[in-house]
Order: structure tokens, then C-alpha cells, then sequence
């Protein structure tokens, strides 16, 4: 009788402590997060030959990203990169915010800098496929995984968050996927 007491007694002092165990592995992970969480990349065109200019006339690959919460972004401290040995290949200026809803397009140029109002990362994307990491204090934020890309024909997210060939490219605006025909 005294064992089973024991026994009980011991269970109850661990409930309190497994529940308390529990709390805290529940905020560490929500704690990881990156609070830019929501900011998606939401197309791409690694082959552009005439869909995009940049204000130098050239038709740069591009990646777009789409503000998906309902709360402005600031980019500050963020990064492009598609090298996971160097995930700060390209870092985002200082108090640039993205609106609720809101679009930006950024050209991976391969120019070392931005120009004017213009956001110019010092990589290009391959058109034969490659990832795209967008990071934020460590963090990532989002990753996209491209296949081989056709010119002109966007890589771009739809209604059900995949990833879609589509021959409507919408750089800036509303993703619409048009099917590709062979
Ligand atoms: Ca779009």
C-alpha cells in the first residue's frame, strides 16, 4: 500500500513538471519563427528575354514577393541568396516596407548594387534550376526549389500554395497560371 502511495504521489508531483516541460517547448517553438513569416516568394523568371525591363533596358531574371499577411513588412536586416553556404548574398536596404497585400519585384541582375529605386541582387538565378533562400535573423522566411525554367514562362505560386509553370507572368501583381502548352 505504502509503494502504490508512493507511486501515486510521484506521478502527481511529475504532472505539474511534464506539463510545465510541455509550455515550454510550445513557446521555444514559436519563438524560432521568423517574424517576417508570411512574406512569400511568389514567382520567379530565370530566363527572361522580353517579359521585364530594368530601368537600364536589360530583361534581368526577377523574383517577385508578395506580402501575404495583413500587416506591413519591414525588410530591414533581411536577405536573398541562392547559396545555402552564403545566405547573405544580398541584403535588403534599410526601412524598405512591404504593404499588407503588397508586391516587390527584385532583378537578380548580378549588379552589386541597387539603382535608384530599383532593387538589383549580385546573383543571377539558373535557368537549369537552383534554390532561392529569403532569410531573415538566420531564419528562413521562405525557400524555393526550381526545376529547369523555359524563357519567358514565370515559376509561380498558386491558390493552393504550389508551385506552377505559367505563361502568364505577372511581375508585381496577382499570380495567374496559365498552363504552358508543349
Ligand atoms: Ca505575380
Amino acid at each position: 500500500m505504502k509503494q502504490l502511495l508512493a507511486v501515486t504521489l510521484a506521478m502527481l508531483l511529475c504532472l505539474p513538471l511534464l506539463a510545465c516541460a510541455e509550455e515550454v517547448t510550445a513557446v521555444s517553438a514559436s519563438a524560432v519563427e521568423p517574424e517576417a513569416k508570411g512574406l512569400r516568394i511568389s514567382e520567379i523568371m530565370a530566363s527572361n528575354t522580353e517579359t521585364l525591363e530594368d530601368s537600364f533596358g536589360n530583361t534581368a531574371d526577377w523574383i517577385e514577393l508578395h506580402n501575404t499577411t495583413d500587416h506591413p513588412i519591414d525588410m530591414t536586416g533581411m536577405f536573398l541568396s541562392d547559396s545555402k553556404k552564403d545566405l547573405e548574398r544580398y541584403q535588403f536596404p534599410d526601412g524598405l516596407v512591404i504593404e499588407p497585400d503588397a508586391y516587390l519585384i527584385i532583378f537578380a541582375s548580378g549588379l552589386k548594387k541597387n539603382v535608384a529605386d530599383e532593387l538589383h541582387t549580385p546573383f543571377k538565378l539558373k535557368a537549369d534550376g537552383e534554390t532561392i533562400y529569403l532569410m531573415q535573423d538566420g531564419l528562413s522566411v521562405d525557400i524555393v526549389t526550381y526545376p529547369k525554367q523555359m524563357s519567358d514562362i514565370a515559376y509561380a505560386l498558386d491558390e493552393e500554395g504550389m508551385y506552377s509553370f505559367t505563361s502568364t507572368p505577372t511581375p508585381g501583381e496577382a499570380n495567374e497560371i496559365t498552363p504552358v502548352e508543349d
